[in-house]
């Protein structure tokens, strides 16, 4: 099954989007549009490096936990998860299930054709997995499924939650709890405060893989948009914001220029050292997680935490 929007609207809500984030102070892009296909291979090499520890912290936990977890939800007839990416968690935590599991719908919310594509393939070799694909943001997805069809747990993982800033974060996770009845669960994956110095090196990596990642929405934009941004213009800065905990990654006008983006009706003037901001990675402890589901009416229920990395999955229900 697939649900999605037609490829001109596609282009229409990407131009009005881009438009809108590039001419507020300071302009910024909003990063949901990093995952085109080059996006997501270079989003999987990013998981790869030996810098950004979150991906296998969080497949280690659900590796030795998964059967905790599905224990701590059952029974289970369906499971929702938003940005999949490779599917590879989502087939680690479901493989914890065995032969003899009861039928369960799975339901795959990513904006990413090509993510959801792997992710499918991914979970083919699973048995008694009904695949439903949802090409959509989040909300969409969300407002896409059927209430009614037993209990369910949804997952948003990687740290996924860490690209929405608090107050974000909350309303997300209120549409999330409104599309879900009482008895169902969230099973959260957040990265934790650590060394900052860590958690930099983990967004700016010696390699420029993360670097690549961000200046690839540069080259969507002049692909699809009709742009004429210049990569070599800019240089890739992070910062850690302390105030608001989080990791900033900025890409920072190397000289005066004008960018013209035809598509979205935007001639920009930059100033040299003039910033535009890509993504935040927020970062969390155990207490703010808890904090903020119960502020979006989830109720604590447990929580597995790898200490060497600080990552932590959080689970809670309705
Ligand atoms: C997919 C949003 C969880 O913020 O850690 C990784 C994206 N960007 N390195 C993150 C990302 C640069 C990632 N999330």
């Amino acid at each position: 099954m697939n649900a999605r929007t037609s490829p001109d609207a596609e282009v229409a809500a990407f131009a009005r989007d881009i438009r809108a984030s590039l001419s507020e102070s300071p302009r910024h892009l909003p990063s949901r549009y990093l995952y085109d296909t080059l996006g997501s291979a270079l989003f999987e090499a990013i998981c790869a490096l030996p810098w950004y520890r979150l991906t296998r912290a969080e497949s280690a936990l659900l590796e030795r936990h998964g059967p905790d977890i599905l224990a701590a939800c059952a029974p289970l007839r369906s499971v929702v998860e938003l940005g999949p990416g490779n599917g590879a968690k989502l087939a680690c935590l479901l493989g914890a299930r065995g032969d003899n599991g009861e039928p369960l719908d799975v339901h795959l919310i990513d904006v990413s054709a090509a993510a959801l594509d792997a992710a499918e393939a991914r979970l083919a070799a699973l048995p008694g997995l009904a695949v439903v694909r949802h090409e959509a943001s989040y909300d969409a997805g969300l407002a896409a499924l059927e209430s009614g069809s037993g209990p369910k747990l949804v997952l948003m993982l990687g740290s996924n939650i860490g690209n929405f800033d608090r107050p974000g974060a909350l309303t997300m996770l209120r549409s999330m709890r409104a599309a879900m009845r009482p008895g169902d669960r969230v099973l959260l994956g957040a990265d934790l405060i650590k060394d900052e110095r860590d958690m930099l090196l983990a967004y700016d990596d010696p390699l420029g893989v993360t670097a690549a990642f961000d200046r690839n929405l540069l080259l969507r934009i002049n692909r699809e948009l009709g742009g004429d941004f210049d990569l070599a213009g800019f240089d890739y800065r992070v910062r850690w914001n302390a105030d608001a905990a989080r990791v900033e990654a900025w890409l920072v006008s190397r000289r005066m220029q004008t960018v013209r983006i035809p598509a979205a009706g935007l001639e920009l003037a930059l100033g040299t050292g003039e910033p535009i901001w890509i993504e935040s990675a927020h970062k969390y402890t155990r207490e703010s997680v808890f904090a903020l589901l119960g502020q979006a009416g989830f109720v604590a229920q447990d929580c597995w935490e790898n200490r060497d990395d600080g990552f932590a999955l959080a689970l809670a229900r309705c």
